[in-house]
């Protein structure tokens, strides 16, 4: 027996028709509501009471889509075109009722629709093009239509979506409905019945008009100059340039498309992050109804690069924020670093007064006994585990009984953190990537006696501050820097084995990291993880040569690579190289193609992720793919290096 309530439900308020869509928890259009609404439409349609038809969705929206986990199956009919063909041809006024969401394959349904209301909180987009897709129901041939071409090109490259308001004034819904949207829809559709108003059909718009000749041109030149990687890109500008042909015509351009975006790796590669990201969330030792401690105030120890950046992210996240320096000096150089972040955030479009009022939530001070009022401590000082375990003394006499006392460390051993208190079940990692305002990802790291409480209220305190928390077991480097520290050792021995700096560098540029690897440490000063290196006796002649000849990186205008004063552009240079080859003794170059390049350096990546499920540190592959997208670069369209490796190196 099946006592799951209908997927659409249908009432009638007079003659109007109510098919409310009901699948939680986002109404994705799944096999099961394609076939139910299909069925629900062409009763209504068939029927001899029903004058007109009201299109609902029960919940937080209207629709966020197609079910993205089908695209991985052959999709059975029927499929959203056919029921979009269906209630477009109809001869009784169909209306689209929209609140929340109405995203991708929700969108398109309601553009079959012949008329749109809407909530004014609403929002309306064709978000595909973030999973590697374009839209595959007519989106691409109906928006531009109803918008014109430049804003439909624009929300379907981008995927962003736009709110109520704008879609009225660009003709994208009919109406905003200031009340109970079921009511002011039905009331809608009534109207349309006694005005004998038209059947409003996007198909029989005529295409629409091209702002200027080299629209596309420009559209595709710019494309090139933002993501060059990303196909989707491509295939979303070409699906829109066929909304120039007649309706049909584009209609199947952009179902060719389609299809071949859905079979593409960047997609799979997408929407398996979007799911990833949402897995994330669930650790198997932190079952939903774990207790999760309320924090309101936040102390952080440590006013340096991380330890401001962590300050600003709670700050924006709404805490209250004490940040402990050592002393006077330190403390003004924190705040120093805090006004720079939030006046250029000013500059990048921040309100004055919201940086103000996010700059006043941090309070400076010396004196450490500050903490007491905090719900949760964060430790973000030098990686030194004396100085640490004295802070995590201090912590025990001062914090709160009940706060959490994080550290941020990204390789010392939390168990001996935790001992230097007497509540090692509050003890926490909080590990936050360089840099900390703007990596989306933290690592909630379990020591030994952690308490579930203090790990659940880790990963809520994450999600507060608009990151994706992923769990992970204590060990040195936990998931991230594991993997950081193998893809050195690849390095090393390519180096080892003649490859050069730029060779490699270009490799993995070619692959689709932003910057290389040396060019991505450059950036972040080679002192720190030298000595890092150094303190742990890890060995790597190579890469450590460079810090040896007194090079830092950066910020002291040479690193593997050279910077004229006041350029941060990485410029090739010849003597970095000989510093290397003086190291290894030889000067001779062995030839990598680019894609053995990669493949060394991710097949080594790939066998430490796989050590960390069999340890355990990790929960899952895509918990690692997660964290070295949002915390390293790792091109999101390539998966992560576990998606990557089984599919190219699985072994
Ligand atoms: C498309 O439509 C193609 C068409 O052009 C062609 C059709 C022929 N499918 O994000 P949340 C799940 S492509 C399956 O945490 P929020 C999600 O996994 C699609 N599942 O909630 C999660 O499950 P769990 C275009 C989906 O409130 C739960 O719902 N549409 C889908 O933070 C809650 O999700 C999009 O790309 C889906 N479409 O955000 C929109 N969506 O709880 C994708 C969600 O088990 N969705 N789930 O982990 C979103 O952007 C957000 O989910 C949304 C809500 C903004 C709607």
């Amino acid at each position: 027996m099946n006592d799951r309530a209908p997927l659409v439900r249908t009432e009638h308020v007079g003659a109007v028709a109510i098919l409310t869509i009901d699948n939680p928890p986002v109404n994705a259009t799944s096999h099961a509501l394609r076939t139910a609404l299909k069925a629900a439409i062409e009763a209504v349609l068939g029927d001899l009471i029903t004058q007109a038809v009201v299109l609902i969705g029960a919940g937080r929206g209207f629709i966020a889509g197609a079910d993205i986990s089908e695209f991985d199956r052959k999709r059975d009919e029927p499929l959203n075109p056919a029921i979009i063909a269906v209630m477009e041809r109809a001869n009784k006024p169909i209306v689209a009722a929209i609140h929340g969401h109405a995203l991708g394959g929700g969108l398109e349904l309601a553009m079959g629709c012949h008329y749109r209301v809407a909530t004014r909180e609403a929002r309306m987009g064709q978000p595909e093009v973030k999973l590697g897709l374009t839209p595959g129901a007519g989106g691409t041939q109906r928006l531009p239509r109803l918008v014109g071409l430049p804003l439909a090109l624009d929300m379907i490259v981008g995927g962003d979506p736009i709110a109520a308001p704008l879609a009225l004034e660009r003709g994208l819904i009919d109406s905003i409905i200031e009340g109970e949207l079921r009511a002011g829809a039905v009331a809608f559709a009534d109207n349309l019945v006694r005005d004998k108003a038209p059947l409003k059909r996007v198909r029989d718009l005529p295409p629409p008009e091209l702002p200027d000749p080299e629209f596309f041109v420009q559209a595709r030149a710019d494309l090139t100059k933002r993501r060059p990687h990303l196909q989707a890109h491509d295939s979303c500008v070409a699906a829109v340039e066929a909304s120039l042909l007649p309706f049909d015509e584009g209609l199947a351009r952009e179902a060719e498309i389609f299809a071949a975006t859905v079979a593409s790796e960047q997609s799979k590669a997408l929407r398996y992050q979007f799911f990833a990201e949402r897995d994330a969330a669930k650790v198997s030792y932190l079952p939903a109804d774990t207790p999760v401690r309320e924090v309101k105030q936040v102390a952080v120890i440590g006013g340096g690069t991380m330890g401001s950046a962590i300050a600003i992210c709670c700050a924006d996240a709404g805490y209250g924020v004490t940040l402990v320096e050592a002393d006077p000096a330190a403390l003004a150089r924190a705040r120093a670093t805090l006004r720079k972040h939030y006046d250029s955030a000013i500059k990048r479009g921040l309100k004055g007064d919201e940086a103000e009022r996010r700059l006043t939530r941090i309070v400076g001070t010396t004196a450490i006994d500050a903490v007491s009022i905090a719900d949760l401590v964060v430790e973000a000082v030098t990686e030194d585990l004396a100085l640490k375990q004295q802070i995590f003394a201090a912590l025990d006499r001062m914090a709160k009984p009940e706060a959490i006392l994080a550290t941020n460390t990204s390789y010392l051993d939390i168990d001996t953190l935790a001992s230097a208190t007497h509540r090692p079940e509050n003890v926490i990692g909080l590990h936050f990537f360089a840099p900390a305002t703007q990596m989306r990802v933290i690592e909630v790291v379990r020591a030994t006696k952690s308490s579930t409480e203090a790990l659940a209220t880790g990963m809520a305190v994450g999600r507060k501050l608009r990151k994706i928390p992923v769990a992970a077991g204590a060990c040195d480097g936990f998931i991230g820097n594991r993997l950081l520290t193998a893809r050195w050792r690849a390095t090393e021995a390519l180096l080892s084995e003649g490859i050069t700096i730029l060779d490699i560098d270009r490799a993995m540029v070619a692959f689709g990291f932003a910057v290389g690897p040396f060019v991505a440490a450059d950036m972040a000063g080679l002192d720190i993880s030298y000595r890092a290196r150094k303190q742990r006796g890890r060995n790597l002649p190579l890469v450590d040569a460079i810090v040896d000849a007194g090079r830092f990186g950066q910020k002291t205008g040479a690193g593997y690579y050279r910077y004229d004063p006041g350029n941060r552009t990485p410029l090739p240079d010849p003597e970095a190289q000989a510093i290397v080859d003086k190291a290894r003794g030889s000067t001779t170059r062995t030839s990598l193609s680019a894609d053995e390049i990669v493949a060394r350096i991710l097949g080594a990546m790939y066998d430490e992720g796989k050590n960390l499920l069999k340890d355990g540190i990790a929960e899952r592959a895509s918990d690692i793919d997660v964290i070295w997208v949002y915390g390293y670069g790792f091109p999101a369209y390539r998966g992560g290096p576990m998606f990557y490796g089984e599919r190219n190196f699985k072994r």
